[in-house]
């Protein structure tokens, strides 16, 4: 299969993260998407291409204009303001009623960002909407050849609401390539399966009401794991999208075969929805030595995890979400897709 990847997320590097407490290294770092291509490239997978460009009105299809003007002018507005070039992070999260809305950075950016791991730097725009060509240009080759790409996406997206940054993502590239191959007559359904150890509360969120998209997620249960306001079983949709969402929570220390077992269930909810696309969030932070994980999964679960995905016989577009773990990244990604490949 093709893997798309842009440059351009090079530029998207902030230093530091607020992470339990301490202001500490970026887990989301450039030299995630390096080891990826590498070990894609290693492993002759098929051609590394660049995305064309699809402008803006996919992105907009997802996102609001207010939070996409926030997202291109935050780092600069924060430099104006005589604020650390280390980058855009909220100061305050206002939990009561506004009675005020201040244009000033800080107030923008408690708006508009969730939590203290989604710092904009002056890369970040670019890189982010880079990440959403690579994923829309991946959905485009799978809609024209019928079988499988891999969007190499970063900063990741499936944390990114349509007006809300969080969990180093900021434009949500699977919701964004879903909904333009909803957009492609005849397409009437697709089917996204998350298999990020963080449940994906943004393409939930921006999906929750409809049934022309089927969203089922496996993940950390919301009891331990982040994003912990989403995630539960018990939210199957709401009004036409109601029994269109499912939400399989994983105990803390979830292994192969759990993992496995609950994957079959969640293909099987897939498979009777009669997709006619697949896109799959692939995180790899599943993995037992993932540093902001807590499942238990080995090397050895990847690829049986891409085969099981190929048994639905779906066209199919994974898109790249988490996975820090960066010894082991590269090969637990690509087997994934080895395995849907059956090779
Ligand atoms: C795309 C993606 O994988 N985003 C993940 C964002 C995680 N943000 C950090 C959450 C903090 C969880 N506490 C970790 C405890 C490790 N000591
Ligand atoms: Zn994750």
């Amino acid at each position: 299969m093709n893997t798309f990847y842009s440059l351009a997320h090079l530029a998207h590097a902030p230093a530091k993260e607020f992470l339990d407490g301490a202001l500490v290294d970026v887990f989301e770092k450039p030299s995630r998407a390096e080891l990826v291509l590498q070990a894609v490239r290693a492993a002759n997978l098929g051609k590394v291409l660049p995305p064309a460009d699809f402008g803006l009105d996919p992105i907009r299809a997802i996102h609001t204009a207010d939070y996409l003007d926030f997202l291109q002018n935050a780092f600069a507005l924060w430099i104006a303001d005589g604020r650390d070039s280390n980058g855009v992070y909220p100061d305050t999260f206002w939990k009561a009623p506004f009675q005020h809305r201040s244009a000033k950075i800080g107030a923008l950016a408690g708006i508009y960002v969730m939590d203290m791991s989604a710092p904009i730097v002056g890369g970040t725009w670019t890189a982010a909407y880079q990440s959403a060509q690579v994923a829309l240009s991946a959905a485009q080759d799978v809609q024209q050849q019928g079988k499988a790409a891999f969007g190499l996406c970063r900063p990741p997206g499936h944390h990114a609401h349509a007006n809300i940054a969080g969990g180093y993502c900021y434009l949500n590239n699977v919701a964004i390539a879903a909904q333009w191959l909803l957009s492609q007559a005849p397409t009437q359904r697709v089917a996204i399966l998350d298999i990020d150890i963080h449940h994906g509360n943004g393409t939930q969120h921006i999906f929750y009401t409809r049934k022309d998209v089927l969203f089922t997620s496996l993940h950390g249960h919301p009891d331990w794991q982040y994003p912990y306001f989403l995630g539960s079983a018990n939210e199957q949709g709401e009004s036409e999208g109601l029994g269109f969402n499912f939400n399989y929570p994983l105990p803390k220390g979830a292994d192969n075969a759990l993992f496995l077992r609950t994957l079959d269930e969640a293909c099987g909810r897939i498979a009777r929805y009669q997709p006619h696309y697949l896109l799959v969030s692939l995180g790899a932070d599943t993995y037992e030595k993932d540093p902001l994980g807590g499942f238990a999964l080995t090397a050895e679960a990847y690829e049986a995890i891409g085969w099981r995905i190929a048994q639905l016989e779906l066209p199919t577009v994974f898109i790249m979400e988490g996975g820090y773990a960066i010894a082991q990244l590269g090969s637990n990604v690509v087997n994934v897709l080895l395995g849907f490949e059956g090779r």
